[in-house]
């Protein structure tokens, strides 16, 4: 990360599609020399001349010797990614003739671009904002269907122009308040303190709204933390198993088996869930077994969902209530599973249903009624709200940014009720108008900056 503000006024290559073998790989340029770089080593049209968004075939060329034959698209600045000229080459998917091509345009005066660097571009020419640009590093990285929604959303705009509209409004007022400075003397009132309250309140309802979208958005970028707990032996592991169908966990019929907890993500109904297998509670001498436990315990008060699992065969309703108990003073929502349904007595299921009707009984090592366990898992979520088109904050720099907004919009309510003087109702102005602007990148810094593009892929 050590040269950061990058020059912008070169032009920059790298390979856009995942390193090794495909069926095409695509090399991107993209700058002022774009074209003319692209031009001097591909054999075909001359692309000089070329109407942006067209796409030509012909070879790319080490002198005499062809290296491949290609498929250039062409993108004349400023209708591209980047706002510059772009260039992109489908060549076949071999590292070798990938190699050559980067050379090749490198020899030509090319930079080999930086991580992010082509989205850095793109936000440094006014393509998006900061926000937009980071959403599209989680498009990227999205793999289920609501995480995919949520970034689409926030590239194609998503809160940021609600933000932009309420900031530039601010703005005003601002510089009214800063105006009436000026004549202190005159004791005039350039901004309606009622107007400028209506508009604060606007904005912290916006603010507050997308900080509580903020729970909704981790979970959608993250999963949702479903923590598989019970005693040990109760069969957490051969669940966790039989959910991600894969020999993830050990299982033994020793109790005690898992001590640090393990876990892995399952996409149900478009929405991700991250399963983790914990060591089973219970009272132990052992110091590992023990430190697995406290382990549990924490994981258990920071799941959105906690599977209580219990062995048939192996509890009495005493017991049970005891454990339901101290589940209900977490205060995580949980579900009773019991398990070993193959080998439980009949007499105390029936016990159980009457005790516990929403009991849902399973067989983890038959893989009996996983599905409906599935379906209550889904339930539970409420997946609703992860269905509605609102906006949701799925970054955690953005959270951070509204969380200093509201505090310093509050400040200014404060203000306005105590009447402060006018310089330092500017100031706490100022300040939420400084917060508001870092989620959108009209305020940056290089460190900023370097942060979030060093986070892409080198392509991105
Ligand atoms: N009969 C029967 N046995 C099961 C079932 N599920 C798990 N078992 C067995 O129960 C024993 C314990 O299973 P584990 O999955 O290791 O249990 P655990 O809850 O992870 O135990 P710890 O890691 O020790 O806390 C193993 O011998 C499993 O094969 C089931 O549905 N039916
Ligand atoms: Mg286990």
């Amino acid at each position: 990360m050590a040269t950061y503000l990058r020059r912008v006024d070169d032009t920059i290559v790298a390979l856009a599609t995942p390193q090794g073998v495909g069926a095409i790989a695509v090399i991107r340029l993209s700058g002022k020399e774009a074209i003319q770089m692209a031009n001097r080593v591909f054999f075909g049209k001359n692309l000089e001349v070329q109407a942006s968004h067209t796409i030509h075939f012909g070879t790319i060329r080490d002198g005499d010797r062809i290296i491949d034959e290609v498929l250039v698209s062409l993108f004349v600045a400023p209708h591209s990614f980047t706002k510059e000229n772009v260039v992109e080459i489908s060549t076949h998917g071999s590292s070798y003739i990938v190699n050559q091509v980067l050379r090749l345009l490198v020899r030509q005066g090319a930079r080999p671009a930086e991580p992010g660097e082509f989205t850095q571009r793109a936000f440094l020419n006014g393509q998006f904002d900061l926000a937009q640009a980071e959403a599209v590093a989680d498009l990227i990285h999205s793999d289920s269907e609501t995480s995919h929604q949520a970034a689409l959303h926030q590239m194609r705009g998503g809160f940021s122009s609600d933000i932009r509209e309420l900031r530039e409004k601010l703005i005003h007022f601002a510089s009214m308040i800063e105006l009436e400075l000026d004549f202190t003397e005159e004791d005039v009132e350039f901004a309606s303190r009622d107007d400028l309250r209506l508009l604060v309140e606007k904005l912290l309802r916006v603010v507050e709204q997308l900080i509580s979208s903020f729970d909704l958005g981790n979970v959608i970028k993250n999963g949702v933390p479903t923590v598989i707990a019970g005693k040990p032996n109760a069969g957490k592991s051969t669940l966790l198993n039989a959910l991600l169908n894969e020999e993830k966990a050990l299982v033994s019929d020793i109790a005690g088996t898992t001590r640090d907890s393990i876990e892995d993500e399952i996409t149900l109904g478009g929405v991700v869930f991250r399963f983790i297998d914990t060591a089973g509670l219970r009272e132990t001498t052992d110091t590992i077994e023990a430190m697995g436990v406290s382990r549990t315990r924490e994981k258990m008060k920071s799941a959105s969902l906690i599977l209580y699992l219990f062995d048939l065969g192996d509890t009495d309703l005493v017991e049970i209530n005891r454990d339901l108990n101290k589940l209900e003073n977490i205060g995580v929502p949980f579900i009773k599973v019991a398990n070993k349904l193959d080998k439980g007595n009949p007499q105390f299921i029936n016990i159980l249903k009457e005790a516990h009707p929403d009991t849902l009984f399973i067989s983890a090592g038959k893989k009996e009624n996983l599905e409906e366990l599935k379906e209550k898992i889904l339930e539970q979520v409420n997946l609703d709200k992860f269905r509605t088109g609102n906006t949701v904050v799925t970054n955690i720099r953005h959270f951070d940014s509204l969380t200093r907004t509201r505090e310093s919009l509050l400040d200014v309510l404060g203000g306005l009720d105590q009447e402060v003087s006018n310089d330092f109702l500017a100031m706490d102005i100022r300040r939420s108008l400084h917060y508001l602007g870092e989620i959108t990148g009209e305020i940056t810094t290089d460190d900023l900056l370097a942060n979030i593009f060093s986070k892409f892929c080198i392509g991105k």
